[in-house]
Order: C-alpha cells, then structure tokens, then sequence
C-alpha cells in the first residue's frame, strides 16, 4: 500500500510540472513545407512580427477559453483573436500536419478539426463572428478501459506532439479558417472545468471540389453541460461523446502518423493565388529543399526560415498589440486534478 501511495504522489508532482508547461501550435507542415504559427509567449512582444497564417491571440500564458466563454467570441480563434495576414495553400485532399510546442500528459481530451469558408474576400479581413464551422475530423477517446484513458492528445503527444488533419478531397476550392483544437478533461468533471486550446490557421483549398457542408458559428459549437465536455474521465469509460456538431458527411478518420520536414516557407498574403494557377504550393514541395530556393512564382512568397526568436525574454512590457499583461501561467484545474486522483485513489482502496 504504501509504495501505491508514494507512486501516486510521484505522478499528481509529475502532473504538477507538466502543467506549467501548457503547449501553442509552433508551426504546420503542408507536403514537407514548414510554416511557422503564430506564437502568443513570443509574438506579442516583437515590434514587427511575422506575417504568419495563424490567428493572432492573447493567451500569453498558452492558457484556455473555459466553457463559462462558449459563447464568448474568444471560443472561436482563442483569446482576442484577430485574423491571421497570411495563409497556406493547400491542395484538397492534402494534409496539414500540425505541430505544438508542448503538451502537458494530464491534459487528456478530444482533438477537433473545423474547417470555415470565409468567401472570395478571404480570411485575412472575414469577421471572425460569421463564420461557420464544419468538422471535418475528430478523435476522442481511444481506451476507456483504465481510468484516466487513453485519449486523442495522448495519441499527440506520442506522435511529437503532432496531429495530421486531412483537407476533405471534394471541398470547394477558396479561402478557409481551419480550426484545430484539444480540450483538455483533467477537471471537467467539475462545472465549467474543462479547457478548450483552440488554434485558427488561414489556408486556401485548391482543387477541383464542390463541397461545402454547412456549419455553425464558434459560439455555437459547445455548451458547458454537453456530455463531451461535463464529464469525469477519473473512471472507467466505456464510450465519449466528442464535443461540437456531427461530422461532415463523408469524412474519414486521418491515419495519425508524423510528417517529414523537407524545408521551410512563409505565407502567402492577398486573394491573387485564387486564380487556378494556385496548385503551386504543391509544387514546391516536389522541388528539393533549402529555404533558399524560391520554387513559387508569386512575389509575395517569402522564403526565410523560421523568424528569429526576441533577445528580450517576454519578461518586458507588452506592447500595444495585445495590451493586456500576461496571465498566471498556473492551471486552475491543477487543485481539482489532485482533488480527482485522490477521489480515484480513495475509490480504489474499497
Ligand atoms: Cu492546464
């Protein structure tokens, strides 16, 4: 008994750790080309950041929307989001390969992907309220048998903190927010305990597709008391309804694997790539590699690697871009994830 009790103890500390590190998505990869994400620890701070095709967002401290904001517009793209300036294109039936920084083990949940059409204008100036998202992939819980679960972010997490999305091969080609999120169950067997990271990326679909299946606004997609949401994973669970409406019909579940970094590229700005020659971001990919070679012919593609990170630690005062301070880092599901295990452990000694 004892040595459960101190096994026990190592991992809510082992839990503890993690949390302080919650994750943000650092970059995607389309056909082994690398596109640096928005990131929110880094970006606020610089006085010229990046023209990226991730949304920027105030979660400084890679923090949550909890399900007291579902219809909070800070659901739909995370904290104070505004529209990305740049975007991938992405051929369908292609696949983006998504990589965060960082995830914490205890943050078990579904991952989620949304597609939204933001029409001919494009994403970088769509008001984020309007649109309306369909899903078009979704994995929840692989293994109930053993409380807490085998969950999709546990997948992530073995996979270098990765997850694959595939574009649906018939979706009509134009300028789509693609919006990929974990939610993370460690405390949502409480009210309101749940965690939503969503992450809003801009890509322009090409191909030859005609799909568009309807969607619903991102402040219509949860509520706090959907059973994908209120639920406590610290028991054995033998099914988990996956929070947000059905599926897109049609969709296949993605084969979760990791994806090859051939080179890195930028995004593209402006709706000039619409035009039929766009495929061309699937050519670059068939060139050889270096950030050097400039394998698209528009001007506005940039070829430099990964920008370079801020001297200054975030530790200086935010500028005006964001203008908020950065939040407490503490996850405020770390007292009820301890108060859950003990709960657990104390159900496992009857
Ligand atoms: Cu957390």
């Amino acid at each position: 008994m004892p040595s459960f009790v101190s096994k026990t103890l190592i991992s809510a500390l082992a839990g503890a750790a993690s949390v302080a590190a919650h994750g943000h998505v650092k970059n995607f990869v389309i056909n082994g080309l690398s596109y640096q994400a928005y990131d929110p620890t880094v970006f606020p701070y610089m006085q010229n950041p990046p023209i990226v095709a991730g949304w920027t967002s105030a979660n400084t401290d890679n923090g949550f929307v909890g399900p007291e904001d579902y219809s909070n517009p800070d659901i739909i793209c995370h904290k104070s989001a505004t529209n990305a300036k740049g975007h991938a294109v992405i051929k369908a039936g292609d696949s983006v390969y998504i990589q965060w920084d960082t995830w914490p083990e205890s943050h078990h949940g579904p991952v989620i992907d949304y597609l939204a059409s933001c029409g001919s204008a494009g994403c970088e100036t769509v008001d984020k309220a309007q649109l309306e998202f369909f899903k078009i992939a979704e994995a929840g819980l692989i293994d109930g048998s053993q409380a807490p679960g085998k969950w999709a972010a546990d997948q992530l997490i073995a996979q270098n903190n990765s997850w694959l999305v595939t574009i649906p091969e018939n979706i009509k080609p134009g300028f789509y927010v693609l919006r990929h999120e974990i939610i993370a169950l460690h405390s949502a067997g409480q009210t309101n305990g749940a965690q939503n990271y969503p992450v809003c990326i801009n890509l322009e679909v090409t191909g030859g597709g005609s799909d568009l299946p309807s969607g619903v606004k991102g402040t219509e997609l949860y509520k706090p008391t959907d059973p994908g949401i209120l639920i406590n994973i610290y028991q054995p669970l033998s099914s988990y309804t996956i929070p947000g409406p059905a599926l897109m019909p049609g969709a296949k579940p993605v084969t979760q694997r990791t994806s090859a970094i051939i080179g890195s590229t930028t995004a593209i700005t402006g709706t000039a790539t619409a035009a039929p020659a766009a495929p061309t971001s699937t050519a670059a990919a068939t060139t050889t590699t270096s950030a050097n070679a400039n394998p698209i012919p528009t001007t506005t593609l940039r070829t430099s690697t990964i920008a370079p990170q801020p001297t200054a630690a975030p530790t200086q005062t935010p500028t005006s871009r964001v203008g908020q301070p950065p939040r407490p880092t503490r996850c405020p599901g770390l007292d009820n994830l301890k108060r859950a295990r003990r709960h657990a452990r104390d159900l496992a000694a009857h």
